[in-house]
């Protein structure tokens, strides 16, 4: 009894139930052995991931430039992100449904959009919606939004027998929303195939993480749903690969997980007129930096021979040339007209929009 209305002890219990989750340490240098056998990837698994996590940081790169050019519509950063976000997508399988945040183009991309059709998305073409065979939808700007979205399809999946997850990422500003929480609840109650990824990089915009709630660890919201909830390095990508095939097995099994990823942005917010240095300062940014998730992962496979920076060069330098095409081909794709951008927004127009469709061809716009 007295324990149990000894509140300042059970907030400090919080923090032995949320240990972070690490394999890969900031040296390159594994801290669990243990874990690392069950991450069960070959060397040519690590080397595709440490190239996908390049490709990730080179498309971040020339994004930034061709933004800064006007030559994008609306990009947010990805630079320090890669283990969070490309570690975790390398644990999915290719049928598994991805509903991505706008921060997680690169994960789209991984599963098979073509890069031109991302740049399409950024300029807000329609075209940059159509996404094919591509088992994932366009990148969510409501945030939270895709928690909901992501427990009806992985309700579905259950349904119809389908052995596959559906999974999403949202931010540390996200877990503020209702539709965090309501998303997280009813893939819960269903036992939904779901794997819920809250990637805290500190920011929400310019509000820190901790003046965004009072709550210790994010990852403790996905208990109040009754799911398995875990801290992980997210600067790390063994410890989120594990972390994420776990989660994606249990999900098949018995229902959602969430993931909190501790990592960082790099850079701003967006490229639309965002400056970090006024809400944070260059020293955090720069103790930040050394955590580089593609630092320590260089370190790791260049330990064991599987990579150097030649390899590294002829990597990035293939990208740029795909990213070189890719900007021409989306700079090739017809500009769109109002009346289109109408017509794709509805399966069926309605009244409404046949008048507008109407209205808009008339005038050839
Ligand atoms: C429902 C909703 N409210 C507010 C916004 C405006 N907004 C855009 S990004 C953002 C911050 C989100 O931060 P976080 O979830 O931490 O994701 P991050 O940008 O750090 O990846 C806000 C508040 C929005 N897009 N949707
Ligand atoms: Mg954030």
């Amino acid at each position: 009894m007295v324990d149990i209305l000894d509140f300042k002890a059970q907030l400090e219990r919080q923090d032995s139930e949320f240990k972070t989750f690490q394999i890969l340490n900031n040296k390159g240098k594994i801290v669990d052995k243990q874990a690392l056998e069950k991450v069960g990837l070959k060397d040519d698994q690590l080397v595709e991931l440490m190239k996908q996590m390049v490709l990730s940081r080179t498309l971040n790169d020339r994004s930034t430039r061709l933004a800064k050019q006007g030559r994008l519509g609306f990009f947010a950063p990805t630079a320090g992100q890669e283990a969070s976000q490309v570690a975790s997508n390398y644990a999915f399988d290719s049928e598994d449904y991805v509903m991505p945040g706008y921060r997680d183009v690169p994960q789209l991309v991984l599963k098979g959009l073509p890069i031109y059709k991302a740049f399409l998305w950024s300029r807000g073409h329609y075209e940059g919606n159509e996404f094919g065979d591509v088992k994932g939808w366009f990148p969510q700007i409501i945030i939270g939004a895709q928690y909901v979205e992501t427990a009806g399809i992985a309700l579905g999946f259950k349904k119809r027998g389908k052995k596959n997850v559906a999974y999403t990422y949202t931010g540390d500003g996200g877990t503020s929303q209702g539709d965090f929480y309501e998303g997280m609840n009813f893939a819960g109650h269903y036992q939904a195939p779901a794997v819920f990824f809250v990637q805290n990089n500190g920011f929400a915009i310019s509000t820190p993480r901790h003046t965004q709630t009072a709550a210790k660890h994010l990852a403790a919201k996905g208990w109040a749903a009754g799911l398995p909830s875990i801290v992980v390095d997210g600067m790390d990508p063994l410890a989120v690969y594990l972390a994420a095939k776990t989660a994606r097995q249990w999900a098949l099994e018995n229902g959602p997980v969430l993931i909190e990823t501790l990592t960082n942005r790099f850079g701003p917010h967006s490229m639309s007129g965002d400056d970090p240095l006024r809400y944070r300062s260059q020293e955090d940014i720069d103790e930040w930096l050394k955590m580089d998730p593609l630092i320590r992962f260089r370190k790791y496979l260049g330990d064991k021979g599987l990579w150097n920076e030649k390899t590294e060069e002829s990597w990035v330098k293939e990208v740029n040339q795909q990213i070189d095409e890719a900007v021409k081909q989306a700079d090739n794709v017809e500009k769109q007209k109002v009346s289109d951008f109408i017509k794709q927004t509805l399966a069926q127009p309605g009244q409404a929009q046949q008048e507008q469709i109407a209205h808009f061809e008339s005038e050839g716009k």
